[in-house]
């Protein structure tokens, strides 16, 4: 059950975040110990990871943000008329940066609207809904604070009727394919007929332009992705001399996914007091910490029809690196038009 705090235009949600948590000792411990070490990828996110993640947005290398913030600034009076005036859930929310170019064409209609962002981070929640209710006159913020990976139904502690579901900055694509349909099929479960999703999603392309996204000249993913030892070592008493690994960055054509890893560059073993365990690398053995997983558009239409969505819209950056995709419920696309008397396309 959520806790509620409120004041006229912000009311303010919190989930048991803990409850629902692994936590990042049991994560550390289970993943060192596999036959292919890994850590989850939320791990990166702490204050300096949040901030180097920041820094990765803006560098050359790093398109993925740039091409979808593109589509928002090309495009955003004719999402919000397709997606009409309902009231906008963003998991994932973090500044809102890209979002709110997509707020103004609410604010446009000079009419109140509902944004509801959804973050793992309070202070980030609070921040930026403090800046937004400074900067937009309609608007009014139910925020959730919640860890949503793998359970969207999150949402349901906000009391909405119609909404758009909104989960953008390819955050998808760091969730293995079936990940991804598990989290879609319970989002449909939790979508009314009406409401619709907007998925932002990074679309294959050449490795020449994927990897040097994932590792960058000025060397800031390599530092973000190191970072997750120095959070080991900062929380739970580990002993990596973080010189002695390096950032990997490969993309794996097989499975249609860049990964990044850490690869130690010696043999060596590393003490973890607090999980009272000590972790052995033979030189150049790694650990993966990260998939970026990049789709097609006929792959993201696949993925939708799994979780009964069909796939209405698609908007592109002008060099067509990056999607936003639109869909609705099946159900709901398939009475439209039973109602107009209309054919069911056979993709449907
Ligand atoms: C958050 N996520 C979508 C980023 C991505 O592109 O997979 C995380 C990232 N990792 C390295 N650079 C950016």
């Amino acid at each position: 059950m959520a806790q509620v705090t409120s004041n006229e235009r912000l009311r303010f949600y919190a989930m048991d975040v803990q409850a629902h948590q692994h936590t990042f000792a049991q994560d550390v411990a289970d993943g060192l110990a596999a036959p292919q070490k890994w850590l989850p990828p939320k791990y990166f996110y702490d204050e300096r990871g949040s901030c180097l993640y920041e820094q990765i947005c803006n560098l050359p290398e790093y398109y993925p943000y740039r091409a979808e913030r593109d589509i928002f600034i090309a495009h955003a009076a004719e999402i919000h008329a397709e997606i009409g005036h309902l009231a906008l859930v963003e998991f994932g929310s973090g500044n809102a940066a890209k979002t709110r170019h997509l707020l103004v064409a609410y604010e446009r209609a000079e009419r109140p609207f509902i944004y509801c962002p959804v973050d793992i981070s309070p202070t980030m929640l609070r921040q930026t809904a403090e800046q937004l209710l400074q900067t937009y006159r309609h608007i009014a913020i139910h925020a959730l604070h919640a860890d949503f990976t793998g359970r969207p139904d999150v949402v349901r502690a906000l009391p909405l009727e119609r909404k758009v579901l909104a989960f953008f900055g390819s955050s998808l694509g760091n969730f293995t394919r079936e990940e991804s349909a598990e989290f879609l099929r319970r989002l449909t479960a939790i979508m009314g007929p009406e409401d619709v999703f907007l998925l932002g999603i990074d679309l294959k392309k050449s490795p020449e332009i994927l990897v040097p996204a994932y590792d960058d000249a000025q060397g800031v993913t390599s530092a973000f992705n190191l970072n997750v030892l120095h959070r080991i070592n900062r929380e739970l008493g580990g002993q990596f001399d973080v010189q002695t690994f390096e950032h990997v960055a490969l993309y794996n054509d097989a499975q249609g996914r860049i990964e990044m890893h850490l690869r130690s560059l010696v043999a060596q073993r590393v003490p973890i007091i607090n999980i009272d365990r000590v972790v052995s690398f033979a030189a150049g053995e790694t650990i993966h910490t990260e998939n970026s997983y990049k789709y097609t558009v006929d792959e993201v239409r696949a993925l939708g029809h799994r979780a009964n969505l069909v796939l209405r819209r698609t908007w592109f950056d002008p060099q067509r690196y990056f999607l936003l995709a639109l869909f609705r419920p099946f159900l709901s696309v398939n009475c439209h038009i039973r109602k107009a008397h209309l054919c069911i396309p056979t993709s449907l």
